[in-house]
């Protein structure tokens, strides 16, 4: 038996505890996980040589899957490149199982190659450490490898969901004599969980129901999660029920619901006060994690609400709005089918309620009404290919929205109800854009799903190690809006009008995709005017084997000034 068999093992039960989507970079110190992963049958490995890459292409596989990824990197500074993956996945709730070779302890910093301080690196950023033993000889060492995997991996998907790190120090020999003998061990001890469900009790039920009939303009608020479905159809039936406005950023993936409030963020950045102050609720209900819409978050901290209920199944939520007051520990589909289970009275409160609806209705119709006419513009920029291509999206989808001004755009515009088999993704954990490539990479390796990435230049570029492998991607489209430098700082007040604002913060770049596109032999298509559009978009939606990209450059002062105008149609919209 070698002497590496309980780290062997490892593999054996990631695959009995379902993680079988493996992301390696190469490394000498970490043969021992290597090979354990790449040898078993049941696991789906890939090399990703740029570890940043390859842990945000780990990301987007746990997004994807909803099943935590594994990833194997060697000691040193690899481990490092792991850090901004990591953060995205501890603050949006990913699954991650971190796995990173290291020198034994007693050669850390004595001027051994590749050694750096590993023994939790990631500090807060990871939801447990697990430091594993060196010397596998006592079998209570064996027993506990096999254990802090078991935890490692149960702690990474039980909610909130998140990353977790196992550092395993290695001693040389690192590679198995060809004559050695590889297997994996037949008795592995899986611990299972045995999930239970939180249920509302009766009391608890009987309570929040005479709370609730007690207000009534209630508002109900999605943040970003999963397409789910069937529960996405209960909180439409219940929203209908009981008259409840619901509003749902792009991100929310509440947009199968045909009354959502989709243009939150447009309107409610322009609306008068007295506007806003009818729309001004008395009990806030929220689900689901961060919002977008900077308009929104405003809103709703300017007119609070009385109360503010927050649906989540444990743990301690954001407070984003400043108002929370009671936080309801339960799955959000348990709580919309106790609301869906109560009747209440058909009274003047009733009524009420069912006007504070007809009042984001009216607000809603109108923004949708005011973008409809505001297209075509007299010169085609940004703002209207991403209304082309919102509409154009194929069914079943995976879209990817990267940081900054390509999430924005797509929640100002927002996804219609006949896209409900479109899911969104964005790394709105930490909104950096360092990975948003790589992690539309990693939802079109784990699926053949259509996989669309939405992106700007400076987060194209930042992330071009994405495509530096061996995989190919029939399935990804990427669109590119190329204005030479990050627009957000021009959209933005406060670095827009200062002297700097070219150089040090919208900072000017010069390449575009067309060479990126021959280096990774990818289709490349530009847009120029708005005549190709439909037929341009025709040809990128063709899934005919090869991944290709659109690019649309545009200046970006043209940009800004097609953005203020749609701002000030709405904007004229109040005053008359
Ligand atoms: C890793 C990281 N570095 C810096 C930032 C700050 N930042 C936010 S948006 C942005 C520019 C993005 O430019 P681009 O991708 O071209 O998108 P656009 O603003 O043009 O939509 C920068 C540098 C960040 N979010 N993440």
């Amino acid at each position: 038996m070698s002497r590496y068999q309980p780290i062997y093992d490892i593999a054996e039960l990631c695959a009995q505890k379902g993680v079988t989507n493996i992301v390696l970079s190469p490394g000498s110190r970490c043969a021992p996980l290597t090979l354990a992963f790449t040898r078993h049958s049941k696991l789906s490995c890939k090399t990703i040589s740029d570890e940043r890459s390859a842990a945000f292409i780990g990301l987007g596989m746990a997004q994807q899957t909803r099943m935590a990824t594994a990833l194997v990197c060697t000691s040193g500074t690899a481990v490092f490149n792991y850090a901004p993956a990591v953060a995205e996945a501890f603050f949006s709730k990913t699954p991650l199982v971190v796995f990173t070779a290291d020198r034994p302890a007693e050669w850390v910093a004595q001027q051994d190659g590749q050694t750096i301080f590993q023994t939790g690196i990631f500090g807060n950023h990871v939801k447990g450490f697990f430091q594993l033993p060196q010397d596998y000889d006592h079998p209570d060492a064996v027993w506990a490898i096999n254990r802090m995997v078991n935890d490692a991996i149960n702690l990474s998907m039980q909610y909130p969901q998140g990353p977790v790190h196992i550092n395993a120090p290695f001693r040389e020999p690192l590679y198995p004599k060809t004559s050695e003998e590889f297997s994996y061990s037949t008795e592995i001890n899986v611990q299972h969980v045995v999930p239970s469900e939180l249920t509302l009790s009766k009391s608890t039920r009987k309570q929040l129901s005479k709370e609730f009939v007690g207000f009534c303009k209630i508002l109900l608020v999605g943040g970003q999660q999963h397409n789910e479905a069937p529960a996405v159809q209960f909180i439409e039936q219940v929203s209908q029920k009981h008259n409840l406005p619901i509003i749902g950023d792009v991100i929310s993936n509440l947009h199968g619901i045909s009354h959502l409030v989709r243009h939150g963020d447009l309107f409610l950045g322009q609306a008068s006060g007295d506007v806003k102050k009818s729309l001004q609720p008395d009990l806030l209900i929220t689900f689901g994690e961060s919002v977008i819409s900077k308009n929104i978050k405003l809103f709703l901290r300017q007119f609070p609400a009385k109360a503010h209920w927050h649906i989540q199944p444990s743990g301690t939520p954001a407070d984003t709005f400043q108002g929370l007051t009671k936080i309801i520990y339960t799955e959000p589909a348990e709580f919309f089918d106790f609301l869906d289970k109560l009747e209440t009275p058909e009274n003047f409160e009733r009524q009420k309620q069912s006007n504070y609806q007809k009042l984001w209705e009216v607000e809603e119709r109108k923004a949708l009404r005011n973008l409809e006419e505001f297209f075509p513009q007299n010169e085609f920029a940004e703002l209207e290919l991403v209304h082309e291509l919102l509409q154009g999206l194929p069914e079943n989808c995976s879209l990817h929205l990267a940081n900054s001004m390509s999430v924005r755009y797509a929640n100002f515009i927002g996804l219609a109800g006949d896209k409900k088999s479109v899911e969104v993704f964005s790394n709105r954990g930490t909104s950096g854009i360092d990975g948003c490539t790589s992690t539309a990479v990693g939802h079109a390796l784990a699926s053949q799903k259509p996989t669309i990435l939405l992106t700007g230049d400076m987060a194209f570029f930042y992330d071009r190690n994405a495509f530096w492998h061996n995989y190919t991607l029939p399935n990804l489209r990427v669109v590119v809006l190329n204005n030479h430098g990050g627009t957000i700082f021009n959209m933005i007040d406060g670095p827009a009008t200062l002297p700097e604002s070219e150089e040090y913060f919208v900072t000017k770049q010069s390449l575009s995709a067309k060479k990126l596109c021959e280096e990774f032999g990818f289709d490349y298509l530009k847009i120029d005017n708005r005549r190709k559009v439909r037929n341009t978009l025709k040809d990128f939606f063709d899934f005919d084997g090869n991944t290709k990209i659109l690019e649309l450059e545009t200046p970006h002062r043209l940009n800004k000034t097609i953005f203020e105008a749609l701002k000030m149609k709405i904007k004229k919209s109040y005053e008359s």
